[in-house]
């Protein structure tokens, strides 16, 4: 039976315990504040980086992980393994999907399968887990790849960001040009469609952007469903925790975790930016 490695980037945020637990590689991509460039998690941590983002002048820049980084990293697991699995964010957002396959296609030692998951944060994450399962149970890289388009019928993710200018500035707003100025007032609910972030409904206040979130996840999931759901927080955890204790209680089926936007989200998003995604597991 071959072995799979998964890799995924940094920004599905999943906590190292787990990436250890569960065999999971991961591949940083990069704030910039200025003149230096850090890896996320490598070089900076998530509380530096706010309060950093509070201090500074000139707000960051992130960028995507090199080919190099890929290669290696490729190479590290080859002496290893037989297959890779790569499960990166969004290819709508970053350039990081079309490094990884990059990479691969200079590194032909063994198969990699890159996997664009369309989101990010931790419902990526949920992704890079189920990957890592099936590869613990001995699955292939083709096998992991059709389950993981399977899932993406199951999954589901809805934000906010307190202040939408980050995400205008950094140029990944998309579908609201014709609305911008009125947009950067108010708290729309986002989403990813066709690989990009769009408004999904226009809301005044985060109390009803919030609302709309949770009546999307109720009118999907069932109580007794099995699934796994995050509660994603910029540099909040004082309004993640209460949700999620709310539907640990109405959902006791399922895996209900709390989680953060990191350094390179973060600078997309800004302090403040809360949202909910989900994945069906049965
Ligand atoms: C890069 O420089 O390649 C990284 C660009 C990252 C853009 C992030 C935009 C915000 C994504 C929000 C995801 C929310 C998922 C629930």
């Amino acid at each position: 039976m071959g072995k799979t490695a998964v890799i995924t980037d940094s920004t599905s945020y999943i906590p190292e315990e787990t990436r250890k637990q569960y065999n999971i590689t991961m591949v940083p991509l990069n704030v910039i504040f200025g003149e230096e460039t850090f890896k996320e998690e490598w070089d900076i941590t998530f509380e530096d980086f706010y309060y950093k983002m509070k201090h500074t002048e000139k707000l960051p820049t992130t960028s995507q992980p090199s080919i190099g980084l890929f290669e290696e990293t490729y190479r590290e697991l080859g002496a290893e393994y037989d297959e890779i699995v790569v499960v990166t964010l969004s290819s709508g957002i970053s350039g990081t999907f079309q490094t990884a396959i990059a990479a691969a296609n200079m590194f032909e030692e063994l198969p990699v399968h890159v996997f664009d998951s369309e989101v990010s944060c931790m419902i990526q994450g949920f992704y890079a887990l189920e990957a890592a399962k099936l590869a613990n149970e001995g699955k292939d890289g083709r096998a992991i790849m059709a389950r993981l388009e399977e899932l993406k019928e199951k999954t589901s993710a809805y934000f906010m960001a307190d202040d939408l200018n980050h995400l205008h500035r950094g140029g990944r707003l998309n579908g609201a040009q014709l609305f911008i100025g009125s947009m950067l007032k108010v708290k729309p609910v986002l989403h990813f469609e066709d690989k990009k972030i769009v408004p999904y409904e226009k809301v005044r206040t985060e109390r009803k952007a919030l609302a709309k979130i949770r009546s999307l996840l109720d009118s999907d999931l069932t109580q007794e469903e099995s699934a796994s759901i995050a509660v994603i927080h910029g540099n909040c955890l004082d309004k993640a925790e209460p949700i999620a204790d709310e539907l640990r209680g109405q959902y006791p089926n399922a895996d209900v975790y709390i989680s953060h936007f990191g350094p390179v989200i973060g600078t997309h998003l800004g302090p403040g930016a809360l949202g909910i995604g989900w994945m069906h597991l049965d």
